[in-house]
Protein backbone atom coordinates (compact mmCIF):
# COMPACT_ATOMS: atom_id res chain seq x y z
CA UNK A 1 0.00 0.00 0.00
CA UNK A 2 0.99 3.28 -0.50
CA UNK A 3 2.65 5.27 2.53
CA UNK A 4 4.13 8.86 2.91
CA UNK A 5 7.69 8.27 5.05
CA UNK A 6 7.13 12.42 5.92
CA UNK A 7 4.27 14.41 7.86
CA UNK A 8 1.99 16.63 5.92
CA UNK A 9 2.74 20.15 7.88
CA UNK A 10 2.05 23.40 6.08
CA UNK A 11 0.89 22.19 2.33
CA UNK A 12 3.62 19.56 1.78
CA UNK A 13 4.73 16.45 2.62
CA UNK A 14 8.10 17.26 5.06
CA UNK A 15 10.71 14.72 6.77
CA UNK A 16 9.42 13.58 10.06
CA UNK A 17 11.97 14.43 12.96
CA UNK A 18 12.84 10.97 14.46
CA UNK A 19 13.37 7.64 12.59
CA UNK A 20 10.64 5.55 14.40
CA UNK A 21 7.87 3.97 12.09
CA UNK A 22 4.82 2.38 12.93
CA UNK A 23 4.25 -0.78 10.80
CA UNK A 24 0.88 -0.81 9.54
CA UNK A 25 -0.87 -4.50 9.35
CA UNK A 26 -4.25 -5.87 7.53
CA UNK A 27 -5.57 -7.43 10.41
CA UNK A 28 -7.63 -10.03 8.10
CA UNK A 29 -3.94 -11.64 7.30
CA UNK A 30 -1.81 -10.28 9.87
CA UNK A 31 0.64 -9.14 6.43
CA UNK A 32 2.28 -5.45 7.11
CA UNK A 33 1.26 -3.80 4.15
CA UNK A 34 2.92 -0.05 5.14
CA UNK A 35 4.98 1.92 7.53
CA UNK A 36 4.47 5.28 8.73
CA UNK A 37 6.56 8.10 10.66
CA UNK A 38 5.90 8.19 14.33
CA UNK A 39 5.92 11.70 15.36
CA UNK A 40 7.71 12.98 18.14
CA UNK A 41 6.99 16.09 20.42
CA UNK A 42 8.96 18.53 17.84
CA UNK A 43 6.80 17.25 15.16
CA UNK A 44 3.90 18.36 16.81
CA UNK A 45 5.29 21.81 17.55
CA UNK A 46 6.28 22.24 13.95
CA UNK A 47 2.66 21.32 12.90
CA UNK A 48 0.84 23.44 15.76
CA UNK A 49 3.31 26.15 14.35
CA UNK A 50 2.20 26.10 10.94
CA UNK A 51 -1.39 25.84 12.23
CA UNK A 52 -1.01 29.23 14.52
CA UNK A 53 0.31 31.10 11.75
CA UNK A 54 -2.10 29.86 8.73
CA UNK A 55 -5.01 30.38 11.56
CA UNK A 56 -5.40 34.61 10.68
CA UNK A 57 -5.63 34.24 6.85
CA UNK A 58 -8.07 31.42 7.06
CA UNK A 59 -9.85 32.99 9.91
CA UNK A 60 -10.59 36.00 7.61
CA UNK A 61 -11.56 33.89 4.44
CA UNK A 62 -14.94 34.89 3.91
CA UNK A 63 -17.39 31.89 4.21
CA UNK A 64 -18.23 31.40 0.89
CA UNK A 65 -14.97 30.64 -0.17
CA UNK A 66 -14.56 28.26 2.87
CA UNK A 67 -17.71 26.55 1.97
CA UNK A 68 -15.85 25.98 -1.77
CA UNK A 69 -12.91 23.91 -0.20
CA UNK A 70 -15.22 21.91 1.95
CA UNK A 71 -17.29 21.35 -1.80
CA UNK A 72 -13.47 20.71 -3.40
CA UNK A 73 -13.07 18.42 -0.86
CA UNK A 74 -16.53 16.62 -0.92
CA UNK A 75 -15.54 16.32 -4.70
CA UNK A 76 -11.73 14.75 -4.34
CA UNK A 77 -13.23 12.14 -1.94
CA UNK A 78 -16.09 11.18 -4.58
CA UNK A 79 -13.54 10.75 -6.67
CA UNK A 80 -11.03 8.54 -5.03
CA UNK A 81 -13.82 6.53 -3.57
CA UNK A 82 -12.66 3.31 -4.31
CA UNK A 83 -9.05 4.30 -3.08
CA UNK A 84 -10.59 4.77 0.04
CA UNK A 85 -12.75 1.93 0.48
CA UNK A 86 -9.52 -0.04 -0.54
CA UNK A 87 -7.49 1.58 2.17
CA UNK A 88 -9.58 1.19 5.13
CA UNK A 89 -10.57 -2.46 3.79
CA UNK A 90 -6.59 -3.40 4.07
CA UNK A 91 -5.70 -1.57 7.14
CA UNK A 92 -8.88 -2.20 9.16
CA UNK A 93 -10.23 -5.22 7.92
CA UNK A 94 -13.85 -4.91 6.80
CA UNK A 95 -15.47 -6.02 3.57
CA UNK A 96 -14.99 -4.00 0.79
CA UNK A 97 -18.82 -3.44 -0.12
CA UNK A 98 -19.16 -1.98 4.04
CA UNK A 99 -15.76 0.20 2.74
CA UNK A 100 -17.40 1.83 0.15
CA UNK A 101 -20.92 1.88 1.41
CA UNK A 102 -20.24 3.49 4.80
CA UNK A 103 -16.05 3.98 5.62
CA UNK A 104 -15.90 5.91 2.05
CA UNK A 105 -19.71 6.94 1.66
CA UNK A 106 -20.59 8.57 5.35
CA UNK A 107 -17.71 10.86 5.02
CA UNK A 108 -18.54 12.22 2.03
CA UNK A 109 -22.42 12.97 3.04
CA UNK A 110 -20.44 14.59 6.19
CA UNK A 111 -18.20 16.87 3.95
CA UNK A 112 -20.76 17.68 1.62
CA UNK A 113 -23.21 18.86 4.52
CA UNK A 114 -20.31 20.64 6.16
CA UNK A 115 -19.68 22.68 2.38
CA UNK A 116 -23.48 23.31 2.43
CA UNK A 117 -23.78 24.37 5.83
CA UNK A 118 -21.26 26.86 5.45
CA UNK A 119 -22.38 28.81 3.08
CA UNK A 120 -26.15 29.68 4.72
CA UNK A 121 -24.52 29.46 8.21
CA UNK A 122 -25.09 33.22 10.30
CA UNK A 123 -21.78 33.72 11.17
CA UNK A 124 -23.12 36.83 12.86
CA UNK A 125 -26.22 37.57 13.89
CA UNK A 126 -28.48 40.33 15.43
CA UNK A 127 -29.47 39.95 19.20
CA UNK A 128 -31.83 42.64 19.89
CA UNK A 129 -29.18 46.04 20.18
CA UNK A 130 -26.21 43.80 19.57
CA UNK A 131 -24.19 42.14 17.08
CA UNK A 132 -23.28 38.38 18.36
CA UNK A 133 -20.58 37.22 15.92
CA UNK A 134 -19.15 33.69 16.09
CA UNK A 135 -15.49 33.24 15.70
CA UNK A 136 -13.03 30.44 14.91
CA UNK A 137 -11.82 29.21 18.30
CA UNK A 138 -8.29 28.78 16.93
CA UNK A 139 -6.06 25.83 16.20
CA UNK A 140 -7.91 22.68 17.28
CA UNK A 141 -5.89 19.60 17.87
CA UNK A 142 -7.74 16.61 16.43
CA UNK A 143 -6.99 12.70 18.17
CA UNK A 144 -9.22 10.54 16.06
CA UNK A 145 -9.42 6.75 16.59
CA UNK A 146 -9.32 3.41 14.13
CA UNK A 147 -12.82 2.18 14.29
CA UNK A 148 -14.36 4.65 11.20
CA UNK A 149 -11.16 5.89 9.97
CA UNK A 150 -12.15 8.39 7.68
CA UNK A 151 -15.62 9.29 9.25
CA UNK A 152 -13.55 10.14 12.42
CA UNK A 153 -11.06 12.12 11.10
CA UNK A 154 -13.72 13.92 8.70
CA UNK A 155 -16.47 15.06 11.38
CA UNK A 156 -13.87 16.83 13.23
CA UNK A 157 -11.92 18.20 10.47
CA UNK A 158 -15.01 19.54 8.29
CA UNK A 159 -16.38 21.21 11.13
CA UNK A 160 -13.01 22.82 12.53
CA UNK A 161 -12.74 24.16 8.43
CA UNK A 162 -16.10 25.49 8.30
CA UNK A 163 -15.87 27.49 11.18
CA UNK A 164 -12.35 28.49 10.40
CA UNK A 165 -10.13 27.11 12.19
CA UNK A 166 -6.95 25.55 11.64
CA UNK A 167 -6.03 22.03 12.50
CA UNK A 168 -3.45 19.38 13.66
CA UNK A 169 -4.70 15.58 13.56
CA UNK A 170 -2.65 13.03 15.28
CA UNK A 171 -5.12 9.89 13.89
CA UNK A 172 -4.66 6.37 15.54
CA UNK A 173 -1.59 4.47 14.66
CA UNK A 174 -3.88 1.20 13.95
CA UNK A 175 -5.05 3.22 10.58
CA UNK A 176 -2.86 6.13 9.47
CA UNK A 177 -3.19 5.10 5.75
CA UNK A 178 -6.09 6.61 5.63
CA UNK A 179 -5.40 9.78 7.34
CA UNK A 180 -2.26 10.39 4.47
CA UNK A 181 -4.74 9.91 1.74
CA UNK A 182 -7.07 12.35 3.56
CA UNK A 183 -3.93 14.89 3.66
CA UNK A 184 -3.81 14.77 -0.38
CA UNK A 185 -7.26 14.74 -0.40
CA UNK A 186 -7.31 18.08 1.18
CA UNK A 187 -4.32 19.37 -0.36
CA UNK A 188 -5.65 18.62 -4.01
CA UNK A 189 -8.86 20.31 -2.59
CA UNK A 190 -6.96 23.79 -2.63
CA UNK A 191 -7.24 23.85 1.08
CA UNK A 192 -4.05 26.73 1.88
CA UNK A 193 -1.01 25.24 3.43
CA UNK A 194 -0.84 25.38 7.21
CA UNK A 195 -4.55 24.82 7.70
CA UNK A 196 -4.65 21.12 7.65
CA UNK A 197 -1.69 19.48 9.17
CA UNK A 198 -1.25 15.65 9.81
CA UNK A 199 1.48 14.24 12.34
CA UNK A 200 1.06 9.97 12.37
CA UNK A 201 2.30 8.58 15.62
CA UNK A 202 2.09 6.45 19.04
CA UNK A 203 -0.76 8.02 21.37
CA UNK A 204 1.10 8.59 24.71
CA UNK A 205 3.72 10.50 22.60
CA UNK A 206 2.28 12.15 19.55
CA UNK A 207 -0.92 11.80 20.59
CA UNK A 208 -0.23 13.08 24.21
CA UNK A 209 2.50 16.24 22.94
CA UNK A 210 -0.73 17.67 20.67
CA UNK A 211 -2.93 17.51 23.70
CA UNK A 212 -0.93 19.43 26.11
CA UNK A 213 0.51 21.56 23.74
CA UNK A 214 -0.12 25.00 24.73
CA UNK A 215 -0.50 26.57 20.75
CA UNK A 216 -3.47 24.48 20.61
CA UNK A 217 -7.09 26.01 21.75
CA UNK A 218 -9.22 22.92 21.62
CA UNK A 219 -8.75 18.90 21.50
CA UNK A 220 -11.37 17.14 19.69
CA UNK A 221 -10.89 13.93 21.13
CA UNK A 222 -12.56 10.17 20.24
CA UNK A 223 -11.90 7.22 21.44
CA UNK A 224 -11.61 5.07 24.94
CA UNK A 225 -12.98 6.67 28.08
CA UNK A 226 -9.32 6.09 30.18
CA UNK A 227 -7.73 8.28 27.40
CA UNK A 228 -10.66 10.74 27.45
CA UNK A 229 -10.38 11.34 31.03
CA UNK A 230 -6.73 12.37 30.79
CA UNK A 231 -7.23 14.51 27.95
CA UNK A 232 -10.24 15.62 30.01
CA UNK A 233 -8.07 16.54 32.94
CA UNK A 234 -5.52 18.53 30.73
CA UNK A 235 -7.63 20.67 28.85
CA UNK A 236 -9.18 21.93 32.81
CA UNK A 237 -5.75 22.12 34.14
CA UNK A 238 -5.00 24.39 31.03
CA UNK A 239 -8.63 26.31 30.94
CA UNK A 240 -8.65 24.56 27.21
CA UNK A 241 -11.87 24.00 25.49
CA UNK A 242 -12.26 20.46 25.07
CA UNK A 243 -14.74 17.65 22.97
CA UNK A 244 -14.54 14.03 24.12
CA UNK A 245 -16.61 11.31 22.12
CA UNK A 246 -15.96 8.50 24.42
CA UNK A 247 -17.54 4.82 24.84
CA UNK A 248 -21.22 3.45 24.47
CA UNK A 249 -24.07 0.68 25.65
CA UNK A 250 -26.73 1.18 24.10
CA UNK A 251 -30.14 -0.26 24.61
CA UNK A 252 -32.25 -1.62 22.02
CA UNK A 253 -35.54 -1.28 23.32
CA UNK A 254 -38.11 -3.67 21.68
CA UNK A 255 -41.69 -2.82 23.47
CA UNK A 256 -44.28 -5.60 22.96
CA UNK A 257 -45.78 -3.90 19.79
CA UNK A 258 -43.25 -3.76 17.76
CA UNK A 259 -42.72 -6.38 14.92
CA UNK A 260 -40.42 -8.50 16.71
CA UNK A 261 -38.58 -10.10 13.83
CA UNK A 262 -37.86 -7.09 12.18
CA UNK A 263 -36.36 -5.43 15.50
CA UNK A 264 -34.39 -8.61 15.98
CA UNK A 265 -32.77 -8.76 12.90
CA UNK A 266 -31.56 -4.76 12.10
CA UNK A 267 -30.40 -5.60 15.92
CA UNK A 268 -28.17 -8.12 15.26
CA UNK A 269 -27.06 -6.64 12.15
CA UNK A 270 -26.37 -3.25 13.49
CA UNK A 271 -24.27 -4.80 16.45
CA UNK A 272 -22.29 -6.85 13.89
CA UNK A 273 -21.41 -4.66 11.38
CA UNK A 274 -18.06 -3.07 11.27
CA UNK A 275 -16.90 -6.25 13.61
CA UNK A 276 -19.03 -4.70 16.70
CA UNK A 277 -16.63 -1.76 16.98
CA UNK A 278 -18.58 1.39 16.42
CA UNK A 279 -19.55 3.51 19.49
CA UNK A 280 -23.05 3.62 19.54
CA UNK A 281 -23.94 -0.14 18.79
CA UNK A 282 -27.52 -1.51 20.08
CA UNK A 283 -25.15 -3.93 22.56
CA UNK A 284 -27.69 -4.49 24.56
CA UNK A 285 -31.33 -5.74 23.21
CA UNK A 286 -34.03 -5.20 25.69
CA UNK A 287 -37.28 -7.24 24.73
CA UNK A 288 -40.15 -8.08 27.18
CA UNK A 289 -40.35 -11.39 28.86
CA UNK A 290 -43.41 -12.65 26.84
CA UNK A 291 -41.64 -12.61 23.50
CA UNK A 292 -37.75 -13.16 25.23
CA UNK A 293 -37.64 -16.77 24.03
CA UNK A 294 -38.34 -16.30 20.44
CA UNK A 295 -36.37 -13.01 20.50
CA UNK A 296 -33.11 -15.07 21.41
CA UNK A 297 -33.95 -18.01 18.90
CA UNK A 298 -34.40 -15.19 16.36
CA UNK A 299 -31.01 -13.22 17.06
CA UNK A 300 -29.22 -16.84 17.57
CA UNK A 301 -30.21 -17.62 13.76
CA UNK A 302 -29.28 -13.97 12.81
CA UNK A 303 -26.09 -14.14 14.22
CA UNK A 304 -25.21 -17.35 12.45
CA UNK A 305 -25.92 -16.40 9.20
CA UNK A 306 -23.19 -13.71 9.75
CA UNK A 307 -20.36 -15.98 9.79
CA UNK A 308 -18.17 -15.35 7.21
CA UNK A 309 -19.54 -12.03 6.69
CA UNK A 310 -17.86 -9.90 8.75
CA UNK A 311 -14.16 -8.11 8.56
CA UNK A 312 -11.99 -8.99 12.20
CA UNK A 313 -11.59 -6.70 14.64
CA UNK A 314 -8.71 -4.63 14.38
CA UNK A 315 -5.58 -5.96 16.21
CA UNK A 316 -4.76 -9.00 18.22
CA UNK A 317 -5.11 -6.72 21.60
CA UNK A 318 -8.04 -6.20 20.31
CA UNK A 319 -9.20 -9.40 19.54
CA UNK A 320 -7.54 -10.88 22.98
CA UNK A 321 -10.13 -7.97 24.79
CA UNK A 322 -12.96 -8.90 22.91
CA UNK A 323 -12.20 -13.13 23.38
CA UNK A 324 -12.05 -11.83 27.23
CA UNK A 325 -15.33 -10.44 27.69
CA UNK A 326 -17.06 -13.70 26.18
CA UNK A 327 -15.36 -15.69 28.82
CA UNK A 328 -16.33 -13.51 31.37
CA UNK A 329 -19.66 -13.31 30.21
CA UNK A 330 -19.83 -17.37 30.57
CA UNK A 331 -17.83 -17.18 33.78
CA UNK A 332 -20.77 -14.79 34.82
CA UNK A 333 -23.84 -17.34 33.90
CA UNK A 334 -25.32 -15.57 30.69
CA UNK A 335 -25.77 -18.26 28.18
CA UNK A 336 -24.30 -18.40 24.91
CA UNK A 337 -26.64 -19.16 21.50
CA UNK A 338 -24.37 -18.18 18.87
CA UNK A 339 -20.24 -17.86 19.10
CA UNK A 340 -17.72 -18.07 21.09
CA UNK A 341 -14.87 -17.25 22.36
CA UNK A 342 -12.87 -19.48 20.03
CA UNK A 343 -10.97 -17.83 17.52
CA UNK A 344 -12.75 -18.67 14.31
CA UNK A 345 -9.41 -18.53 11.96
CA UNK A 346 -6.26 -19.45 12.27
CA UNK A 347 -4.91 -16.17 10.61
CA UNK A 348 -6.58 -12.65 11.45
CA UNK A 349 -8.08 -11.08 14.18
CA UNK A 350 -11.37 -12.75 13.70
CA UNK A 351 -14.27 -13.30 16.18
CA UNK A 352 -17.10 -14.70 15.47
CA UNK A 353 -20.69 -13.36 15.78
CA UNK A 354 -21.50 -14.05 19.41
CA UNK A 355 -24.91 -13.58 21.23
CA UNK A 356 -25.97 -13.95 24.91
CA UNK A 357 -29.24 -15.20 26.55
CA UNK A 358 -30.01 -14.50 30.10
CA UNK A 359 -27.87 -11.59 30.61
CA UNK A 360 -28.71 -9.53 33.71
CA UNK A 361 -28.05 -5.90 34.26
CA UNK A 362 -25.38 -6.16 36.69
CA UNK A 363 -23.30 -8.72 34.45
CA UNK A 364 -19.67 -7.29 33.33
CA UNK A 365 -21.17 -7.52 29.24
CA UNK A 366 -23.70 -5.52 30.34
CA UNK A 367 -22.07 -2.81 31.45
CA UNK A 368 -19.29 -2.23 29.92
CA UNK A 369 -18.36 -1.59 26.20
CA UNK A 370 -16.85 -4.56 24.59
CA UNK A 371 -16.26 -3.58 21.36
CA UNK A 372 -16.88 -6.44 19.31
CA UNK A 373 -19.30 -8.82 17.51
CA UNK A 374 -21.31 -9.43 20.86
CA UNK A 375 -24.62 -8.92 21.68
CA UNK A 376 -26.53 -9.64 25.11
CA UNK A 377 -30.06 -10.17 24.80
CA UNK A 378 -31.84 -9.16 28.64
CA UNK A 379 -35.32 -9.62 29.48
CA UNK A 380 -37.82 -7.22 31.28
CA UNK A 381 -40.73 -6.81 32.78
CA UNK A 382 -42.67 -4.12 31.64
CA UNK A 383 -42.13 -0.61 30.59
CA UNK A 384 -40.74 1.00 33.91
CA UNK A 385 -38.44 -1.91 33.99
CA UNK A 386 -37.15 -1.73 30.30
CA UNK A 387 -36.46 1.73 30.88
CA UNK A 388 -34.23 1.56 34.04
CA UNK A 389 -32.42 -1.11 32.45
CA UNK A 390 -31.78 0.96 29.78
CA UNK A 391 -30.79 3.90 31.58
CA UNK A 392 -28.24 1.70 33.82
CA UNK A 393 -25.50 2.00 32.87
CA UNK A 394 -22.56 5.09 32.80
CA UNK A 395 -22.69 5.51 29.17
CA UNK A 396 -25.39 7.48 27.20
CA UNK A 397 -24.44 7.69 23.47
CA UNK A 398 -27.28 6.55 21.48
CA UNK A 399 -29.74 3.81 21.51
CA UNK A 400 -33.04 2.29 20.05
CA UNK A 401 -36.32 1.67 20.36
CA UNK A 402 -39.27 -0.10 18.70
CA UNK A 403 -43.06 -0.23 18.88
CA UNK A 404 -45.97 -0.84 16.62
CA UNK A 405 -46.66 3.00 16.41
CA UNK A 406 -44.29 5.28 16.00
CA UNK A 407 -45.56 7.65 18.99
CA UNK A 408 -45.06 5.24 21.55
CA UNK A 409 -41.69 4.66 20.55
CA UNK A 410 -40.67 8.64 20.78
CA UNK A 411 -42.54 9.17 24.20
CA UNK A 412 -40.31 5.97 25.64
CA UNK A 413 -37.40 7.92 23.53
CA UNK A 414 -37.96 10.94 25.58
CA UNK A 415 -37.38 9.22 28.97
CA UNK A 416 -33.65 7.72 27.49
CA UNK A 417 -30.40 9.40 29.32
CA UNK A 418 -28.85 9.27 25.58
CA UNK A 419 -27.56 11.27 22.84
CA UNK A 420 -29.29 9.54 19.90
CA UNK A 421 -31.95 7.34 19.73
CA UNK A 422 -33.30 5.44 16.45
CA UNK A 423 -36.94 4.74 16.04
CA UNK A 424 -37.87 1.79 14.46
CA UNK A 425 -34.46 1.52 12.90
CA UNK A 426 -33.56 5.06 11.63
CA UNK A 427 -31.18 5.98 9.28
CA UNK A 428 -27.92 7.72 9.23
CA UNK A 429 -28.59 11.71 8.89
CA UNK A 430 -25.57 13.69 8.67
CA UNK A 431 -26.65 16.71 10.00
CA UNK A 432 -28.10 15.11 13.44
CA UNK A 433 -26.13 15.90 16.33
CA UNK A 434 -24.30 13.07 17.75
CA UNK A 435 -22.79 12.63 20.91
CA UNK A 436 -23.31 11.47 24.32
CA UNK A 437 -25.16 12.10 28.34
CA UNK A 438 -23.40 10.91 31.07
CA UNK A 439 -19.85 9.51 30.28
CA UNK A 440 -20.22 9.35 26.77
CA UNK A 441 -18.48 12.56 26.85
CA UNK A 442 -18.84 16.07 26.18
CA UNK A 443 -19.95 18.11 23.13
CA UNK A 444 -21.27 16.99 19.72
CA UNK A 445 -20.65 16.09 16.36
CA UNK A 446 -22.19 17.04 12.91
CA UNK A 447 -24.81 19.33 11.78
CA UNK A 448 -25.23 22.72 13.19
CA UNK A 449 -24.49 21.42 16.68
CA UNK A 450 -21.25 20.01 15.66
CA UNK A 451 -19.84 23.31 14.06
CA UNK A 452 -21.04 24.85 16.91
CA UNK A 453 -18.25 23.37 19.29
CA UNK A 454 -15.52 24.99 16.44
CA UNK A 455 -17.34 28.64 17.31
CA UNK A 456 -16.90 31.18 20.17
CA UNK A 457 -19.12 33.92 20.54
CA UNK A 458 -18.43 37.50 20.57
CA UNK A 459 -21.17 39.94 20.93
CA UNK A 460 -20.67 43.98 20.27
CA UNK A 461 -23.70 46.57 22.05
CA UNK A 462 -24.61 49.24 20.10
O1 LIG B 1 -8.32 3.54 22.21
P1 LIG B 1 -7.42 4.82 22.51
P2 LIG B 1 -7.88 2.04 21.82
C1 LIG B 1 -12.86 2.23 23.00
C2 LIG B 1 -13.25 0.79 22.75
C3 LIG B 1 -11.93 0.12 22.58
C4 LIG B 1 -11.09 0.87 23.58
C5 LIG B 1 -9.59 0.83 23.37
O2 LIG B 1 -13.92 0.30 23.86
O3 LIG B 1 -12.00 -1.25 22.89
O4 LIG B 1 -11.53 2.20 23.50
O5 LIG B 1 -9.24 1.27 22.07
C6 LIG B 1 -4.86 8.17 20.96
N1 LIG B 1 -2.89 11.05 24.74
N2 LIG B 1 -12.90 3.02 21.78
O6 LIG B 1 -6.84 1.53 22.73
O7 LIG B 1 -6.11 4.40 23.07
C7 LIG B 1 -4.59 6.98 20.06
O8 LIG B 1 -3.32 7.09 19.46
C8 LIG B 1 -3.45 11.41 23.59
C9 LIG B 1 -14.14 3.72 21.52
O9 LIG B 1 -7.53 2.01 20.38
O10 LIG B 1 -8.25 5.77 23.29
C10 LIG B 1 -5.74 7.09 19.07
O11 LIG B 1 -5.44 8.08 18.10
N3 LIG B 1 -3.93 10.55 22.69
C11 LIG B 1 -13.99 4.70 20.44
C12 LIG B 1 -6.89 7.57 19.95
O12 LIG B 1 -6.28 8.15 21.12
C13 LIG B 1 -3.85 9.23 22.96
C14 LIG B 1 -13.12 4.37 19.31
C15 LIG B 1 -7.86 6.47 20.43
O13 LIG B 1 -7.12 5.43 21.05
C16 LIG B 1 -3.26 8.77 24.17
C17 LIG B 1 -11.92 3.68 19.72
C18 LIG B 1 -2.78 9.74 25.08
N4 LIG B 1 -2.21 9.41 26.25
C19 LIG B 1 -11.87 3.02 20.90
N5 LIG B 1 -3.33 7.42 24.18
C20 LIG B 1 -15.20 5.48 20.06
N6 LIG B 1 -15.72 6.30 20.98
O14 LIG B 1 -15.68 5.41 18.95
C21 LIG B 1 -3.92 7.04 23.04
N7 LIG B 1 -4.23 8.13 22.29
Amino acid sequence: MKAHDGMYIDGAWRPADGRDTIDVVNPADEQVIGKVPAGTALDVDTAVRAARAALPGWAATPPAERAARLAALRDVLVARKDEIAETVTAELGSPLKFSQAVHAGAPIAVAGSYADLTATYAFEEKVGNSLVHHEPVGVVGAITPWNYPLHQIVAKVAPALAAGCTIVLKPAEDTPLTAQLFAEAVHEAGVPAGVFNLVTGLGPVAGQALAEHPGVDLVSFTGSTAVGRRIGAAAGAAVKKVALELGGKSANVILPSADLAKAVNVGVANVMSNSGQTCSAWTRMLVHRDQYDEAVELAAEAAAKYGDRIGPVVNAKQQERVLGYIDKGVAEGARLVAGGSEAPRERGYFVSPTVFADVTEEMTIAQEEIFGPVLSVLRYEDEEDALRIANGTVYGLAGAVWAGDEAEAVAFARRMDTGQVDINGGRFNPLAPFGGYKQSGVGRELGRHGLAEYLQTKSLQF
